[in-house]
């Protein structure tokens, strides 16, 4: 950790320690990080004697409903956020989001606390935050959740739901690192798995469940998804794309879908792989999911469309047809 860090955490340590009432944020679609990091906090905070209040876009599924618990108050708000106008918490924490708009409507809520901790591991300058704790080399999230509960003093062993919070933070890393295969894992995201799985025990189930099993409507979209797969530019490129009807005939989530573009990079000799589905925020418009396996960078393109994301994972929304996206994304991988 350089010292900037060691002074952002201080900071972020000293509103924690200041504030009575804490509210969390994720992002909408929260995924094993999101909400392993919105949970892991609000454990941490509870058991510090914080009152702690979780605000979710979207119920986050039963995937993930061993990371809650009817000791943490969790309000799953959607667009509707009038009935919280007056809450104002001395604190608000928004974990894994780069961007203000990846807390949509809530940010209303948000920006009513007295102070804000942007807690996050993604390339953005959207500082919103009072103490802004972000570091590109976290595989996850959670990787920093875990070093600010050793900050706080936290002991996971000793601590109430000190098992709970160990169980949401080694969520988030398992997830986000994809199982600890992905390039964004390091040294240190073993470290801190290692130290959390000292406190969880054994993990098989939880992986099993979050990993292997599937609802038969994610077969039935990846086999739409699959049998239309296009190779393209020499076979660097794969691209599929599926539709609001097909998700609805198959009765697939945005969840489900979401590994789909990752599947497409795995196949031999592929660079870059694209998934269009329907834009979660505009149905005109196509939501594009990119991947990539080593050298082409789908955060720069994806910010250059006024999306976002990782290197190796990132996404946008773009109006037009599947024939334009394939043209620009084979330009953007010819520039490599
Ligand atoms: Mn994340």
């Amino acid at each position: 950790m350089t010292k900037s860090d060691r002074e952002t955490f201080h900071k972020a340590v000293k509103l924690i320690e200041n504030a009575k009432t804490v509210d969390v944020f994720t992002h909408l679609h929260a995924d094993g990080d999101a909400v392993g990091s919105a949970f892991g906090i609000a454990y941490i905070l509870t058991d510090l004697g914080k009152k702690v209040k979780i605000f979710l876009e979207e119920d986050p599924g039963d995937k993930f409903r061993y990371l809650m618990d009817p000791e943490i108050e969790c309000h799953i708000t959607g667009d509707d956020v009038l009935p919280y106008e007056n809450e104002k918490p001395d604190l608000a924490i928004v974990t894994d989001c780069a961007t203000r708009d990846r807390v949509k409507k809530r940010y209303e809520i948000c920006e009513r606390a007295g102070k804000i901790i942007k807690i996050d591991h993604h390339m953005q300058d959207d500082n919103f935050g009072d103490v802004n704790v972000v570091r590109e080399d976290w595989s996850a999230v959670c990787e920093g959740i875990f070093l600010l509960s050793k900050m706080l003093g936290y002991d996971f062993k000793k601590a109430p739901h000190g098992k709970k919070a160990a169980i949401a933070l080694y969520t988030g890393i398992l997830t986000d690192s994809g199982r600890f295969g992905y390039s964004n894992t390091t040294s240190f995201t073993h470290k801190a798995a290692s130290e959390l799985l000292k406190i969880t025990g054994d993990m098989s189930d939880t992986v099993r469940n979050l990993f292997s099993i599937k609802p038969f409507s994610k077969v039935k979209i990846y086999g739409i998804a699959f049998s239309r797969a296009e190779l393209l530019c020499d076979g660097k490129f794969a691209f599929s794309y599926v539709t609001g009807d097909e998700m609805k005939e198959t009765g697939a989530t945005f969840q489900e879908i979401d590994g789909i573009s990752s599947e497409l990079c795995e196949i031999e000799g592929v660079e870059l792989s694209a998934l269009a589905k329907p834009s979660s925020k505009d149905p005109k418009k196509w939501g594009l999911s990119l991947r990539s396996y080593k050298y082409c960078d789908v955060a720069a393109i994806a910010m250059k469309y006024g999306g976002g994301g990782h290197a190796r994972a990132a996404g946008f929304d773009y109006e037009g047809t599947t024939e334009e996206i394939k043209e620009l994304l084979i330009g953007e991988l010819k520039k490599y």
